[in-house]
């Protein structure tokens, strides 16, 4: 047995079932030893998509996903995935090669210290010099990337450790674990805060977004019936559709559901991550906030929490709602606003200008996705415009990253929520700038067979810069480019593409696409103009009522 045979051995005892991946010569032994084992190799035309794809197993599933790359220029592609799991707590091993460590039959070539480069990148990176170590080191890395808060985790392999012998040492094996619910008295302490609160609002940050704790989480907002919005990543953690839903803060102040966050005189925020752009400012006269989390709150500028709840957060959340239902005659105090903003937000989502206004693009995509269809976005304006207007109805429904905000994710989450998720249907929406950043990948997502439609919206722009840049009073310069026929793009990898013509076929368009299976794109015109209409101009004017 050689080292590489251990490593693939322990990934197998993880329930590894994929490894993402670009391999080099470093890899080949442990390359070898996956082509023995149950764990299928999924090559990717860059390491950087491999790394967003095994994030977004982790962030979808719980379980850390594998990337594998080659050393040096091979590892240094996926650094941009590393700090995606790191920002966004997605759990993710990453398996790099390097040269061997006993000899240095190559001296230095493509030798890069990824160590060092992957240490402020992730949990944990480290190099495995010894094959006897291989189980332990293994199991540590998944516990460390799964555990709270989840993130990355980096193994770096040294080829002579892959290819040599390996003596006989034992799996780790793994085992569930409960983690500690909040104290009773810091229950207490909360229970008191909410009770005494004259206008409660619960808001649902990144982890409450956990795939294992929708359950729960739903059940508390529906026994304390105080109404909630969520934060960008915090989206679709409890059915949106509920009469308790008041909106998203997709920008930080001023949005239409600011009017009931500034208003409110305790937010109960779950799950609240101050790596998401702040969903509101706190400031010495606004309400207090209670932080619900499974690590105690990191203190910022704009968020300091007056009191905490810190433990496992669905029993947590459960002991909760047992000190409190049925006791909260104030619980809905805020409701009232709720139409008038859901309203606002809706204005404007049939109107049949061409090219289509991003309100109309995320009401069309509602219609054809059934409660279940997974959206998952890159990053662009419509990331705004969809997290404002968007409404999820099942958990994990609207994937986006509010955290490290990295162009290129897009289309390989949604190949990855495909993979997992293969009679559901998956949306990838992205900008002409973005998906020509892992385009690439088409050709992957075709080899795997997924059935998959990708979204194109072209303004033939950086089209958010372009915006701030207009916002911020600078001249329009530097934010335009060119793009290629995307029909006859798709067309080369040997898939369907279409475009939209006209403001009512966005909707005919995406069902043929999806009903036609397969991988497809469809192009669309975007016009950004409601951009500076909604969301500086109105947002700003007294057309707002109670602005604070
Ligand atoms: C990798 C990366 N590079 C640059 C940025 C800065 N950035 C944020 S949005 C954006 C423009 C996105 O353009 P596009 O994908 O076409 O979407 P649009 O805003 O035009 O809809 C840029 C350059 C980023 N977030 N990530
Ligand atoms: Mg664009």
């Amino acid at each position: 047995m050689k080292g590489a045979d251990l490593l693939v051995a322990a990934l197998e005892n993880e329930g590894v079932q994929h490894i993402f991946g670009v391999p080099g010569e470093e890899n080949l032994d442990v390359v070898d030893a996956l082509r023995r084992s149950r764990i299928s190799l999924v090559v990717t035309r860059h390491e950087q998509a491999a790394a967003f794809m095994a994030a977004t197993h982790g962030r979808l599933t719980g379980r850390a996903g594998v990337c594998l790359s080659t050393l040096g220029p091979g590892a240094l592609n996926l650094t941009t995935g590393a700090a995606f799991a790191l920002l966004g707590a997605m759990p993710m091993v990453m398996i790099t090669g390097q040269k061997g460590i006993l000899s240095r039959k190559q001296a230095r070539f493509q030798v890069v210290d990824m160590v060092s480069t992957m240490t402020p990148l992730t949990k944990m990176a480290h190099q495995i010099v010894s094959p006897a170590t291989i189980p332990s080191i293994v199991r540590e890395a998944f516990r460390v990337a799964q555990q709270e808060r989840p993130g990355p985790v980096h193994l770096e392999l040294p080829e002579d450790i892959a290819g040599g012998a390996a003596p006989e040492v034992p799996l780790v094996m793994t085992h569930p674990i409960d983690l500690p619910v909040a104290h009773p008295a810091a229950l207490e302490r909360a229970a008191e805060l909410i009770l005494k609160a004259e206008r409660p609002l619960v808001m649902l940050g990144a982890a409450a977004n956990r795939p294992r704790l929708a359950d729960a989480l739903s059940d508390f907002v529906k026994r304390l019936q105080i109404p909630f919005f969520n934060t960008q990543m915090g989206k679709g953690a409890v059915a949106g559709g509920s009469e308790l839903y008041m909106g998203t803060a997709a920008l930080s102040a001023r949005d239409y559901v600011h009017r009931a966050i500034d208003r409110a005189d305790l937010i109960i925020a779950i799950g609240h991550d101050t790596v998401e752009k702040p969903p509101f400012l706190m400031g010495p006269d606004g309400p207090k906030v209670l932080h619900v989390g499974y690590l105690p709150a990191t203190v910022e500028e704009v968020f300091f929490p007056n009191a905490e709840l810190v433990g496992d957060v669905g029993p947590s959340l459960t002991l909760l709602a047992d000190r409190l239902e049925g006791k909260l005659s104030r619980a809905g105090a805020l409701l009232g606003l709720r139409d008038e903003i859901l309203a606002r937000i809706a204005r404007r989502a049939t109107e049949a200008r061409y090219p289509l206004i991003p309100q109309r693009i995320v009401h069309d995509v509602r219609q054809v996705m059934p409660e279940d269809g997974i959206v998952c976005l890159d990053n662009g304006m419509y990331k705004i415009w969809f997290a404002r207007n968007y409404r999820t109805h099942v958990a994990n429904t609207l994937l986006l990253d509010n955290a490290l905000a990295t162009m290129g994710a897009g289309l390989p989450s949604a190949m990855m929520a495909a993979m997992l998720h293969p009679t559901r249907r998956v949306l990838a929406v992205c900008g002409d700038g973005g998906f020509m950043m892992n385009s690439q990948e088409l050709e992957t997502a075709a080899r795997l067979r997924l059935n998959l439609v990708v979204l194109g919206l072209q303004d033939y722009a950086f089209g958010m810069i372009r915006w701030k840049q207009a916002a911020d009073g600078f001249a329009d310069f530097g934010m335009t480019f060119g793009n290629p026929d995307f029909v006859a793009y798709a067309r080369a990898y040997h898939l369907k593409g279409s475009r939209v013509e006209s403001a009512d076929g966005l909707v005919p368009t995406l069902e043929a696409a999806f009903a036609g299976g397969g991988v497809h794109l469809v192009c669309v015109p975007v016009d950004y103009s409601e951009n500076m209409r909604v969301l500086i101009d109105e947002l700003r004017s007294d057309e707002l009522p109670n602005q604070a």
